[in-house]
């Protein structure tokens, strides 16, 4: 693996998951695999999950480990050529991303969407110009438009906690205070095709009209308006909020009825989210407390996913 940017960097999905379980059953048994390696974290976003469990994923594979908060503390970067830079912009990502990539063996990446030129964030141009210009394997840490890292962690999440066959994995929107990015519900909706064109799945989407997702992640999932029809007999409740990919990066509903009401899930339903979550204004506090959720797991699962990256780049 040279890259992991999206799910079409996964030769295998069924084997993917699998070797997480077994990363997950021995984490240190390929310790040596990342010794005299560098691991860069570059952060232009806020994190907890991303931030340490990439950082652990990496220490447990003897790598050495750099992060850097650079929307913070780094050169306000400039994307554009051609341009004389005499505005507010100080380092150029040719520049920064060049020597980035000489000090790190394998670079993880995160800078969410501007949330205003849909065209600019959809063309992913600063993961892509990031990773021309480095030079060195690169991880997606949530780009523009994707977040493979979560969306690994929750598919290995769904794997370990089914107890059917072929689980239905519903997506639903959830209302928000703020506009929030598109990228985690593209990936699970990517992930989620690929997975149940393996039949590992059943996959549907829930969502108030306005708030349909570009069809490249969605395919032909089918989309439900009704969130109570959608979520009747669910396996897996996968809760997230997004703001509108159509009239970009607009909330167009904040419409409290699609907060998921503990009476509305069937005993055997669980329920998922990403983190951070707003409690009582996404999800219930109350299914967040009850047995029904799996956040503390995929959370969890996000360090078996980021060292079974990392292990597929180093070994590559
Ligand atoms: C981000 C998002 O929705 O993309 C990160 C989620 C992992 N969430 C917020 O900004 C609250
Ligand atoms: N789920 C997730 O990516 O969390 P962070 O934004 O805290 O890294």
């Amino acid at each position: 693996m040279k890259k992991f940017f999206s799910v079409n960097d996964v030769h295998d999905l069924k084997k993917l998951v699998l070797k997480a379980k077994d990363i997950k059953a021995s984490p240190f048994s390929d310790k040596q695999l990342g010794e005299n390696k560098t691991l860069g974290l570059i952060f232009l976003n806020p994190s907890l999950r991303t931030r340490l469990s990439t950082q652990k994923a990496g220490l447990n594979l003897g790598m050495q480990v750099m992060v850097m908060n650079m929307g913070q503390e780094g050169w306000a970067l400039e994307t554009r050529d051609g341009i004389a830079m005499d505005g507010n912009t100080v380092e150029h990502i040719r520049e920064a991303a060049g020597v980035i990539g000489q000090y790190c063996d394998v670079v993880g990446f995160r800078s969410f969407p501007s949330l205003k030129n849909r065209d600019e964030d959809y063309s992913e141009e600063l993961f892509n110009k990031f990773m021309e210009f480095c030079k060195v394997p690169m991880i997606s840490l949530e780009s523009a438009t994707r977040h493979p890292l979560q969306s690994f962690a929750d598919l290995l999440t769904i794997e370990e906690h089914k107890t059917v066959k072929k689980p239905k994995v519903v997506l639903t929107w959830a209302p928000h205070v703020k506009a929030l990015p598109q990228a985690v519900p593209n990936s699970f909706a990517e992930w989620m095709n690929r997975a149940e064109k393996e039949e590992m799945i059943d996959f549907c989407i829930t969502h108030p009209e306005g708030y349909e997702l570009a069809e490249e992640f969605t395919k032909d999932s089918e989309i439900i308006y009704n969130q109570e029809e959608a979520i009747k007999d669910a396996d897996f409740v996968y809760v997230k909020n997004w703001s509108s990919y159509r009239d970009y990066g607009k909330v167009i509903s904040t419409d409290s009825k699609w907060m998921i009401q503990p009476d509305q899930l069937s005993k055997s339903t669980k329920v998922m989210h990403c983190l951070p979550v707003r409690r009582d204004v996404e999800l219930a506090s109350s299914i967040l407390d009850g047995p029904q959720s799996l956040v503390q797991a995929e959370a969890g699962n996000r360090l078996w996913a980021a060292q079974t990256v990392l292990t597929e780049i180093l070994s590559s």
